[in-house]
């Protein structure tokens, strides 16, 4: 892989090795594959700790679920959830801290309490979203969602899916740049599940090397979704399988440079191992 490298506040990642993992941490009540199991904030900083002591080189703290449906969260409430796990997070865990969230008020506490980026599936269309990220030079992933995610599975419509979703990260990259985001704090996420029928989710697994070449790393988002889950005919816990070789057949492709995972341990096995067969190609 070429050298790639992604800015957050005062650090540098280098994607141009393995692909990195990032352990998700959802803080929810009814999150899709595991709502309810860390919704207390010691449990969840916990579980924190025990992913990057499984090798995560990014931790993703989320309290609102974005699965199709669900209830948004008042931000009091996001806030209570997220920002004292965040700063235990920052405090103990010695890898950045990222903040899944679409409201600029979290988006800000949690910078304040030590984040160092901040994954909007909402692709900071909202400028105060922009502001906070770029006040404080957080790196950013931007995802594309088509609507909201109440009512983004209804209708999901694209002429071409592909196109569009690489048009809607150019547009972005343009408008973060003349915002004070600068290209180099980008990761780009072409949001999985989200407004996407399984055709298009799968052309877009299909064609991800449309995004690579736009130069900024692309963060994946496939682990235990449904996307896995139609094709192989399993219950969320049984996804594993699945979501790896999804996650590796992009990620030996140079297609996918940040794996966004519940299942940190087997997917850093899988990401050195892709390196260790990579250093040895002629
Ligand atoms: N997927 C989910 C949430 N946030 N962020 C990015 N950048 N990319 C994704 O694919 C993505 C995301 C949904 O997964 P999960 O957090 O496990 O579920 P829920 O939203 O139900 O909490």
């Amino acid at each position: 892989m070429a050298t790639l490298r992604w800015h957050l506040r005062d650090r540098t990642l280098d994607l141009g090795r393995r692909p990195l993992v990032m352990g998700i941490v959802n803080v929810t009540p009814d999150s899709f594959s595991d709502g309810g199991r860390f919704l207390d904030p010691a449990a969840a900083a916990a579980h924190g700790l025990k992913l990057a002591a499984d090798g995560a080189d990014l931790l993703d703290v989320g309290g609102e679920s974005t699965r199709p449906g669900a209830e948004p969260v008042p931000v009091d409430e996001e806030l209570r959830r997220v920002v004292p796990v965040v700063a235990e997070l920052a405090r103990h865990a010695a890898v950045p801290i990222s903040v899944d969230t679409m409201k600029p008020e979290v988006a800000r506490a949690c910078l304040e309490a030590g984040a160092a980026v901040v994954n909007d599936v909402g692709g900071f269309r909202d400028p105060r979203m922009v502001a906070a990220a770029a006040e404080h030079r957080a790196g950013v992933v931007v995802m594309h969602m088509q609507g909201d995610p109440q009512t983004m599975q209804l209708d999901p419509r694209y002429a071409d899916v592909v196109r569009e979703v690489g048009e809607f990260f150019e547009e972005r990259l343009r408008a973060l740049a003349a915002s004070g985001i600068p290209t180099d704090r980008v990761c780009l996420d072409p949001g999985i599940g989200f407004g996407k029928t399984m055709d298009h989710n799968f052309e877009l697994l299909a064609n991800l090397g449309a995004f690579a070449r736009l130069g900024r790393p692309v963060c994946l988002g496939v682990s235990r979704k449904g996307v896995i889950g139609q094709v192989c005919r399993r219950p969320r816990g049984e996804r594993l399988a699945g979501s790896l070789a999804v996650a590796c057949f992009a990620a030996a492709r140079g297609e996918a440079h940040v794996l966004r995972v519940h299942d940190v341990a087997e997917t850093r096995d899988a990401a050195v191992l892709l390196d260790a067969i990579d250093r040895r190609r002629r």
